[in-house]
């Protein structure tokens, strides 16, 4: 197809290295790993707290058994929970208590495998084990019967930032934590088992996505495979990016706030009213525009089907000047003002600082700017003392402020100096030795030599339409691999953009699917995926409410699918059959 994003040259490029590695086939193969063999626990789990012991750091606080049944809404098998935390402190800095809380599920009947479940936000909290696997629920890892770990990666505090203060705690978020934990599961695992996991796998969403390719870089020596999803890779850049965004939005808004709320829940009047940045696009103004892109892009992947698949062409096609209605009168969501069309390409143009360098990358412009999450993200996680302001102020900026009691998110946003503050995420001090880009994002993507060399692989998908960390950065890193291994990339790293998905799941998609499947048929018997399936769950799908995605269009079958396809290869219409089916698809 000739409105492809991918120039010909790249093409012939890509053409000729697929040539090459057919030829090199043989003297050069990686490693493969062997597969999994499954084993029992036949005894007591309430015996697991005595019996598990000599852990390095470690104290184990509880074990019970878990009956089969609904665990995070997906149909899980018995297995035993056992709980317990490691290098517990005192910290010199905060006088805080803190230490790394975990809980580990190990079914009955184990498939030999271990599953490290990273979680979101800004961790604090030991989230289910159930190894949730992003996108819309379908399946989990405890559910295909790994041995699931789950930590709040250093801290006890999910819904404030302060642990920031305290620089282990600082480092334990961002790297440690996986560090401690990993090394210690398999030797718990063994003494549940009798043999340590044969397969270690890693994945997680969001800041669980940032935390699987963290792990790919430092410990690819200790997982075989890892599952990435919305990586917010560059996680200090994208919360300066939020409160940048913050500003862009305060010169279009229509309302004021007069109050805002400390982290403890305290209403505080604001010296000043200050923009309510959640009047700068409305949501009839979202749909609008997102009827907009539709409209100029949706047959570029050859089916006029309410959906773009090729977001990479819909960037050279949608403009928003003259795509987008301008306001001849008062806003009224059918138009945007001039100052909105400046806004909005501001925003999606990347943050900048006052010299016009780069503070974050671009974001594409997608259908799922019609999601509630755009409005959440974009608007009020970036003015929350929990979210961008607080963890930008306290974890990722060096010097952190110190006043953890007035601190306030809207004002801080609105006062973030992009030249001045925005550095800091880079700084140091005698306190702080580590910068936050430094703890908390890979490094150099070559290390990733440790997994291509060992047969481990790695697998990131993302949404296209993801309000807060951007598809085009996980592009960026994607082609910083490339760069650096060329035609072994697609031996070990694969990527799978999820066209109009939101944040790690919604939005107008087929956001359900299930990639440690292929993940393990990959590792463990060396068949690299092609297209994964995904299907939509639009009204009547499930019948647990929280599986179902309320923005499935109507105009979907409710469990309409697609394949997901490897980029830079899109999911592009045969011409003919069912519009609703995946095989009426092929990745090109
Ligand atoms: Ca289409």
């Amino acid at each position: 197809m000739s409105n492809r994003f991918q120039p010909e040259k790249v093409r012939l490029a890509a053409l000729s290295v697929s040539l090459i590695m057919l030829a090199g086939c043989g003297s050069d193969d990686l490693p493969q790993l062997s597969e999994a063999i499954p084993a029992n626990f036949s005894g007591d789990c309430a015996t697991l707290t005595s019996s598990i012991s000599g852990l390095k750091g470690t104290v184990i606080t509880a074990s019970s058994t878990v009956g089969a049944g609904l665990l995070s809404n997906i149909m899980t098998p018995e297995h035993c929970l056992v709980t317990g935390k490691m290098n517990e402190r005192v910290s010199p800095v905060d006088g805080q208590t803190y230490y790394i809380g975990f809980q580990v599920r190990l079914p009955k009947s184990w498939n030999g495998r271990f599953f490290y479940q990273a979680n979101g936000g800004t961790d604090g909290a030991v989230s289910t084990a159930a190894g949730a696997l992003g996108g819309g629920p379908i399946t989990s890892a405890l559910a295909k019967g790994f041995a699931v770990l789950s930590s709040d990666a250093g801290h006890q505090s999910q819904t404030t930032p302060f642990f920031g203060l305290d620089p282990q705690a600082r480092i334990d978020y961002g790297y440690n934590a996986v560090g401690q934990l990993t090394p210690m599961a398999k030797d718990l695992i063994k003494l549940v088992y009798g043999k340590a996991p044969d397969r270690s796998y890693l994945g997680g969403c969001s800041n669980g996505g940032r935390h699987a390719l963290v792990a790919a870089s430092r410990f690819g020596d200790l997982y075989d495979g890892i599952l990435g999803g919305a990586p917010g890779y560059n996680l200090p850049k994208a919360a300066v990016a939020q409160l940048w965004g913050v500003q862009q939005y305060a010169t279009v808004a229509t309302a004021t706030k007069a109050t805002d709320t400390t982290a403890s829940g305290t209403v505080v009047t604001l010296p000043t009213p200050l923009p309510d940045v959640s009047t700068a696009f409305t949501a009839a103004e979202r749909t609008m525009i997102a009827s907009k892109i539709l409209a100029k892009c949706d047959s570029l992947d050859n089916a006029t089907d309410n959906w773009v698949g090729d977001v990479a062409a819909c960037q050279k096609a949608f403009n928003v000047a003259t795509d987008i209605p301008s306001c001849a009168g008062a806003r009224d969501g059918t138009c945007l003002t001039s100052n909105q069309k400046t806004v909005l390409a501001n925003v999606h143009s990347g943050a900048k600082n006052t010299a016009g360098g780069a503070l974050y990358n671009s974001f594409p412009y997608d259908t799922g700017i019609s999601s509630p999450a755009w409005a959440s993200w974009k608007f009020v996680n970036s003015t929350g003392v929990g979210r961008d302001p607080g963890a930008t102020a306290f974890i990722f900026t060096t010097p952190p402020k110190t006043d953890t009691v007035n601190f306030l998110g809207l004002p801080y946003a609105m006062g973030f100096n992009f030249d001045v503050d925005a550095p800091k995420i880079f700084s140091t001090s005698g306190v702080y030795t580590e910068s936050a880009m430094s703890f908390m994002t890979p490094q150099d993507p070559s290390n990733l030599g440790k997994m291509l060399n060992r047969g481990a692989k790695l697998m990131v998908y993302h949404g296209t339409s993801d309000p807060v960390f951007s598809f085009n950065d996980t592009v960026s890193w994607w082609e910083s691999i490339k760069s650096t291994f060329g035609g072994n990339t697609d031996r070990f790293v694969r990527l799978y953009p999820v066209p109009g998905m939101s944040h790690c799941s919604g939005g107008p998609a087929a956001d359900q699917f299930d990639m440690l499947d292929p993940l393990v048929t990959w590792v463990e018997k060396g068949t690299a995926p092609n297209s994964v399936v995904a299907k939509a769950r639009g009204a009547g799908t499930s019948s647990i409410a929280a599986l179902v995605n309320a923005e499935v269009p109507t105009s979907w079958a409710a469990d309409r699918s697609r394949p997901l396809c490897p980029y830079p290869t899109v999911a592009t219409y045969n011409g003919s059959g069912d519009l609703n089916q995946a095989s009426s698809f092929s990745c090109k």
